[in-house]
């Protein structure tokens, strides 16, 4: 049998306590806390019962204790001895229990532990109370071991293949490129794991080849090997990394060859060749509008300016075209028309959630002189907060849902967590500071879709509840249930602590990676995606472990931890959505 639901104790708690969340608990008292949680439930019983057994044998004892301790000398031998007998026959009373009644008193224990669950929640901290914060020290020896583990799985039994299958110890491949690998290049680097940055700089140097009669999705292999390959030139001024970048960049234009410029979604980096998938012409809207940062890069270092020209274009086609909902745009967009083609659903999620992340980062990537990119994203954050913004029940979570020919619908994908960070940034560089509450409050119940569930994972999608009278905030379908070990709510999580230094968020970040390692984490080496977060008895593996958990998460949940806010500096730098970062230009440049 299951352990009761998470989600109906914390409504238990929530019902007494009868207001919205407030996290900035006592960092002590969530350090006792976090402990408490990484004991299994019968230690906690068997804790929970010693205590109840000291405290019954403390109250008997009490008079003759409290004597010693003063001093008092008024009681004669015999009264001492009196009273010392009845609390050690009390003691021993306690300890002969019968067999029915400690059961009895286990079970007490166990509910008491589990009203005690809902406390994570608690409403009555300040944040101001969250001075301390977990130790960095801890965190950030904590976070590289995360990482050193997840890199030695890939290294034993994947490398040099796209992923790791850390389950059956094997890999899979999606472009045969080394994904991982090149993922991870910049975060070994941001953390100083100089032996393993040179192992793999040697297989870039020597076995990497994009001479490959091979399909890549233009919009993948771009964010992650491209933006990869560039980051690293950046951080580390090596060549080797920039000629690589210049070979993968040239064998993508291909894709760029339509009758609309807008690009198909697949290029054979061999060949030369572009093509949209089997079963339709249509591009998805995140993809071709996320690339641009990446591209005009490339053109950047390289002074070659086809590549800026055709990502350039497509921002001014999407700029121009009906369809839109007050700046919000469709998923699709066909390479033959240049047309948005399934019009009338409206998401911050799947294949249309980086269109709006690029638009901020184009825009601070080149100065804050692109006025277009700014427009577009300014009207696009108030079509937010007017179509998708809405607050759940019972406990008023802000979230942003999606709009399906003008019904709104509450669902959301964990993918639209990167929205706190990216509204978090446009504050930091001058935006209105109602994107900032926004940012907090989306942060709030991100960060509550992990909490929410048994094993402190976030599903992939989740359905808020909107209804007066919901007993709970976050409903899960059976299909949302996996978890990929995604970075969304990290990298939020990063932002928000970047700008506001409320360790509340580094706390937060701390509490996920707690449950990585608890669930996802495997002996032999990596992590794995699970798929099942509601089950911390079997969250049963999925066997992959994603190239974005090295190349996103980990990093970020390591920028979170580290006190050196120069190190990959936001006024220097703008990650690009695969979290590689990239220079922001010098002001002669846009
Ligand atoms: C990554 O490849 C990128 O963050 C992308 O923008 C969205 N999907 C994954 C991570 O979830």
């Amino acid at each position: 049998m299951h352990p009761p639901s998470r989600q109906d104790y914390v409504a238990i708690t929530l019902g007494q306590r009868g207001g919205s969340y407030n996290n900035g608990k006592q960092w002590r008292r969530q350090s006792c806390w976090r402990k408490w949680k990484q004991l299994s439930r019968l230690q906690r019983s068997l804790i929970l019962f010693t205590l109840v057994l000291l405290l019954i044998c403390g109250f008997a004892s009490y008079p003759t204790l409290t004597d010693h301790f003063t001093g008092k000398k008024t009681l004669d031998f015999k009264r001492k001895r009196e009273r010392s007998h009845q609390a050690s026959t009390f003691i021993l009373y306690c300890l002969t229990i019968p067999m029915k009644k400690a059961v009895f008193v286990l079970f007490a224990a166990h509910i008491l532990s589990l009203s005690w669950r809902g406390a994570v929640i608690d409403t009555e901290q300040g944040t101001e109370g969250a001075k301390d914060g977990p130790a960095k020290d801890d965190t950030a020896a904590n976070q590289e071991d995360s990482f050193r583990h997840a890199w030695q799985g890939y290294k034993d039994f994947a490398w040099g293949h796209d992923e790791l299958r850390p389950i059956s110890k094997s890999y899979s491949e999606w472009f045969g490129l080394g994904l991982t690998l090149i993922d991870a290049l910049d975060t070994m680097w941001i953390m100083g794991l100089k032996t393993e940055f040179e192992e793999a700089k040697a297989w870039v140097a020597t076995e990497l080849s994009f001479n490959k009669n091979v399909d890549v999705n233009l919009f993948e292999s771009t964010i992650r090997i491209l933006g990869g390959l560039l980051s690293t030139y950046h951080l580390t001024g090596d060549s080797l990394f920039l000629e690589k970048a210049k070979d993968i960049g040239s064998r993508l234009m291909p894709a760029f060859k339509t009758s609309s410029k807008i690009p198909y979604s697949d290029v054979n980096i061999g060949k030369g060749t572009a093509h949209p998938p089997r079963w339709t012409s249509d591009s998805t809207v995140a993809e071709v509008t996320s690339i641009q940062l990446e591209f005009r890069e490339l053109s950047r270092l390289t002074q070659d300016q086809q590549y800026e020209v055709a990502v350039a274009e497509v921002m001014n086609k999407v700029h121009k075209l009906d369809g839109k909902l007050d700046g919000l745009v469709p998923m699709f967009i066909n390479t033959n028309s240049g047309q948005f083609t399934h019009q009338g659903i409206f998401t911050l999620g799947a294949r249309a959630d980086s269109y709006y992340e690029y638009l901020l980062k184009q825009w601070i990537q080149g100065g804050k002189k692109e006025t277009q990119f700014l427009e577009d994203y300014l009207q696009a954050i108030e079509g937010v907060k007017k179509n998708l913004v809405q607050k759940t029940s019972p406990n008023g979570l802000t979230f942003v849902g999606e709009l399906s020919h003008g019904q709104f619908s509450p669902k959301m994908d964990h993918l639209v967590c990167f929205l706190p960070g990216t509204l978090a940034l446009g504050a930091h560089n001058g935006l209105p500071e109602d994107h900032m509450d926004l940012a907090k409050q989306m942060m709030e119940t991100c960060y509550q879709m992990y909490n929410q569930m048994e094993t402190g994972l976030s599903p992939e999608i989740v359905h808020f509840n909107m209804h007066q009278g919901s007993v709970r905030d976050i409903e899960v379908k059976l299909a949302d249930r996996h978890n990929l070990l995604r970075p969304e709510t990290v990298e939020s999580l990063f932002y928000l602590y970047r700008f506001t230094k409320d360790r509340k968020y580094r706390q937060w970040g701390w509490e996920i990676l707690q449950n990585f390692n608890k669930y996802t984490k495997v002996s032999s080496g990596g992590y794995t995606s699970v798929n099942n977060v509601r089950d911390p008895d079997y969250p049963s593996p999925r066997d992959k472990m994603e190239s974005f958990f090295l190349g996103e998460t980990l990093k970020y949940l390591y920028l979170l931890f580290s006190d050196d806010f120069n190190l990959i500096n936001l006024d220097q730098y703008v990650f690009n959505t695969e979290a590689h970062p990239l220079p922001i230009w010098p002001s002669s440049a846009a």
